[in-house]
C-alpha cells in the first residue's frame, strides 16, 4: 500500500507507472552515471554508449559491458529493499504496475519484480547486428564471437540502447503512462530522454506525479512531490 498521503488519493485498482533509474541499484553497489566519480566520469560516452563509439572501436565497447556484466555478477551485489518493496507492490496492488527501468541490471527480477520492462536494453543479454537474434549472455562478448543463428562473426553487441538509438517499447510506455493514475520516478537525474519527458507526459494526461530521489532531479519541479533520501529508506516507506 503506498504511504497515507497517497492512499487518499488512489483507489484500490488505479494504475500506476514507476520509472526506475541507476540511483536504486546504488545502494546494491553498482554506479550511477553522473553522481561524483560515477561512470560517466570514468569513461567517455561517446567511446562507450554510441553506435559511432561502437563502430570505432567494438573492443572498448566490449570491455566497458563485460566489466559491467562481472560487476554484476559479484555475490555481493544483491537487489536492495527498494527493489524488494517495489516487487511487493505489484503482488499486492490491485490495479495495474507497469515497471519500467533504465537499468541494465537486472536486480528487478533478483528482488521479485515480474517483468520490469528494460527500456534502455539488458546487459545480460545480446544480439547479432546481423541477423537481430538475441541470445541470453552470461560471460564475455568480443569481436571474434560468432552468432550462433545466422554464424557471422564480428556483429554480436550487447542488448543496450545507446545514444540516438531508439529506446524499446515505447509505445507501450506511452500508452500506460496516458492511462496511469501515479507516476512515481525513483533514482533518476532526468538528464536522458524520453524517460525525462515521462514526468510532464504523465501529468498532463491527469497523473498525480512523485519523485523519490537522494536529492532533487533536473525535472524536479515537474513532479507534484518529491521525497529525497536513499532509495532503500524512501521507498519502502513509500509504499508500505
Ligand atoms: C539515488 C541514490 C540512492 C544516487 N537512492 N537515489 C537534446 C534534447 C533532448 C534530447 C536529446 C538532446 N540531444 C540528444 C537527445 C536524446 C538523447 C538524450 O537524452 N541526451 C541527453 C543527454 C540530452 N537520448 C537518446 O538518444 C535516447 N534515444 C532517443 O532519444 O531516441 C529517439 C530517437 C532515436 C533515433 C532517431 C530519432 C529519435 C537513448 C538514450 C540511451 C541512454 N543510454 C544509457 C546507456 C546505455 C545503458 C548502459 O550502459 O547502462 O542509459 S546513458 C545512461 O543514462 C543509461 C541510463 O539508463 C541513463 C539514465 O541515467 P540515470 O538512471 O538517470 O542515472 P544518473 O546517474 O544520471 O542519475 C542517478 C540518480 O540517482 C541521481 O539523480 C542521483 O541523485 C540518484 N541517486 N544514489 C536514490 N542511493
Amino acid at each position: 500500500m503506498p504511504s497515507p498521503a497517497l492512499t487518499n488519493r488512489l483507489r484500490p485498482t488505479d494504475s500506476i507507472v514507476i520509472l526506475t533509474g541507476a540511483g536504486i541499484s546504488k545502494e546494491s553497489g553498482l554506479d550511477t552515471f553522473r553522481c561524483a566519480g560515477g561512470i560517466w566520469s570514468q569513461v567517455d560516452l561517446e567511446d562507450v554508449a554510441t553506435p559511432q563509439g561502437f563502430a570505432r572501436n567494438p573492443d572498448l565497447v566490449h570491455r566497458f559491458y563485460n566489466d559491467r556484466r562481472r560487476g554484476l555478477a559479484d555475490p555481493a551485489v544483491q537487489p536492495n529493499a527498494a527493489h524488494r518493496a517495489l516487487a511487493e507492490l505489484e503482488r499486492h496492488w490491485k490495479g495495474d504496475i507497469l515497471l519500467v527501468t533504465q537499468n541494465i541490471d537486472d536486480l528487478h527480477e533478483r528482488g521479485g519484480s515480474k517483468a520490469p520492462l528494460h527500456m534502455h536494453g539488458e546487459l545480460l543479454k545480446a544480439f547479432c547486428l546481423h541477423c537481430r537474434t538475441v541470445v541470453e549472455l552470461r560471460g564475455d562478448l568480443s569481436v571474434h564471437d560468432h552468432c550462433l543463428t545466422c554464424g557471422r562473426k564480428g556483429g554480436m553487441r550487447p542488448d543496450v540502447v545507446w545514444f540516438g538509438e531508439m529506446p524499446y517499447q515505447m509505445e507501450r510506455i506511452q500508452r500506460a503512462l496516458e492511462e496511469c493514475d501515479l507516476f512515481v520516478s525513483i533514482g533518476t537525474s532526468g538528464h536522458v530522454y524520453p524517460a525525462a519527458g515521462f514526468v510532464a507526459e504523465a501529468r498532463s494526461a491527469g497523473a498525480y506525479t512523485v519523485e523519490l530521489n537522494l536529492e532533487p532531479s533536473e525535472g524536479a519541479s515537474y513532479f507534484h512531490s518529491s521525497i529525497n533520501g536513499p532509495a532503500t529508506q524512501v521507498v519502502p516507506a513509500f509504499v508500505q
